[in-house]
């Protein structure tokens, strides 16, 4: 009996510790993608009509009940424009706060931070992207709400609430100044206000709003945070929609790291996005998921089990049956601008992962009448590539630099058309 008991401890604490990761190149296995252009039952995909009609369907439809859970119907946003700063940033900028309800007034709001160029003569493309610590945090603008929203644990967070000594915190990942100089607007929502980011955060996020009749949590094939954060990417682009500073059909969507995943799925489910940029998202965003190197299914669903559907658990140690893989998710962007951005010591997100992603899409790309990423083989670091899908892996650890956003900027530039 106590042997029995034994051994059941053991399993268990193997389930909550799955193995280190890989970081030989010659142990990240050998494997067969599905192809983006073979419709499930089987038959080529032959023209841009099929892809279009039937094939990109059939792998939306594969994301949502696999992998990031479906997504409900959207509800109609309610805003309210809570401050307005016509000379903000020493009069570079004008400064909006807006309180987006996403799904309803008893459900949480998103605080919506937008930065317009004050010297902008026509609507203006924007970059919208969701922060990790709070709208107060990208800038030390003084004038930016101090985030109310449950806080991860972290340097001048009290009781999971940010404090005013984050202000600017994360500003290194945010060039306000430079987005703005080269004639863009920047929009951001801190994504705790949707969905707080720990396990048992589900109870405080919108989801609850969207139940059905006695539902207490979301079905195998239903969303979860990353879904919520997506949701909530379209919902802020909806409120864009509707404010004249800005031409939201050239609207960017952008993330890191879980939030790159994030920018991913929000794109490929929502072709209103006119650009798609991901930085270092890895395992669950651009990362190839068969390949066993850094960050695999399995560790992903044990650390964080609230942020893909439940279904895509069954994968956690057969990640070959998965019916997708994240070249699939690239593809659902096609024909639109995708760019893929990876950093070399960030191993844990597999950079030729995230690389063999954009090339697997670009047939699809191609089958669309547009040029993909145009290379097979890595580019060397700090030389972007690519067309219709770009690529970069810059020098150093998992962030966004600077580096990052100039290649962003000049990729929108290239696609949007120079300001
Ligand atoms: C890590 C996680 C990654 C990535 C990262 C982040 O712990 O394993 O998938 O999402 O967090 O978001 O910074």
């Amino acid at each position: 009996m106590a042997r029995v008991l034994f051994l059941l401890i053991l399993a268990a604490a193997a389930e909550a510790q799955p193995p280190e990761a890989n970081y030989d190149e010659s142990k990240a296995g050998s494997y067969t993608l599905p192809d983006p252009l073979v419709f499930t039952g089987g038959g080529r995909v032959e023209n841009a009509d099929q892809w279009r009609k039937r094939r990109r369907p059939e792998i939306l439809r594969l994301f949502e009940e696999q992998v990031y859970g479906r997504t409900p119907r959207a509800r109609r946003i309610e805003y309210e424009v809570t401050s307005r700063k016509t000379d903000a940033l020493g009069g570079l900028a004008i400064r909006k706060e807006v309180t987006i309800w996403v799904a309803g007034r008893q459900a949480p709001a998103m605080q919506l931070l937008l930065y317009i160029p004050a010297d902008a003569r026509k609507p203006v493309p924007a970059f919208l992207g969701p922060n990790f610590r709070g709208n107060h945090a990208i800038h030390p603008d003084p004038g930016i709400t101090i985030s109310k929203s449950w806080m991860r644990p972290g340097e001048g967070v009290v009781e999971n609430r940010a404090t005013e000594s984050t202000r600017g915190a994360a500003r290194s990942r945010w060039p306000v100044e430079m987005i703005l100089r080269r004639g863009y607007a920047l929009a951001t929502y801190y994504y705790g206000d949707i969905f707080p980011d720990h396990k048992d955060g589900l109870s405080q996020s919108i989801l609850p709003a969207f139940y059905r009749g006695g539902q207490t949590a979301p079905a195998a094939d239903e969303w979860n945070a990353i879904g919520a954060w997506a949701y909530g990417l379209s919902r802020a682009l909806d409120y864009l929609e509707k404010d004249s500073a800005i031409d939201a059909k050239h609207v960017a969507v952008l993330g890191h790291s879980r939030l790159g995943k994030t920018a991913l799925w929000a794109g490929a489910q929502d072709e209103r996005f006119a650009m798609v940029i991901s930085n270092d998202s890895g395992e669950g965003g651009a990362a190839i998921a068969r390949r066993n190197f850094g960050e695999t299914v399995e560790r992903i669903n044990t650390a964080f089990p609230h942020w893909f559907a439940g279904n895509f658990k069954q994968y956690n140690k057969r990640v070959n049956d998965l019916p997708v893989d994240q070249h699939m998710l690239i593809s659902l962007v096609a024909p639109r601008p995708v760019y893929i951005a990876s950093a070399q010591d960030d191993k844990w997100a597999d950079p030729k992962g995230e690389f063999l992603s954009g090339v697997a899409a670009s047939p699809v790309y191609r089958l669309l009448g547009a040029p993909g990423l145009g290379m097979a083989e890595m580019p060397g670091v700090h030389e972007p590539v690519g067309g219709r899908i770009g690529y970069h892996i810059r020098a150093g650890k998992h962030d966004v630099t600077e580096y990052d956003w100039e290649q962003f900027l000049n990729f929108a530039d290239k696609h949007f058309g120079k300001r």
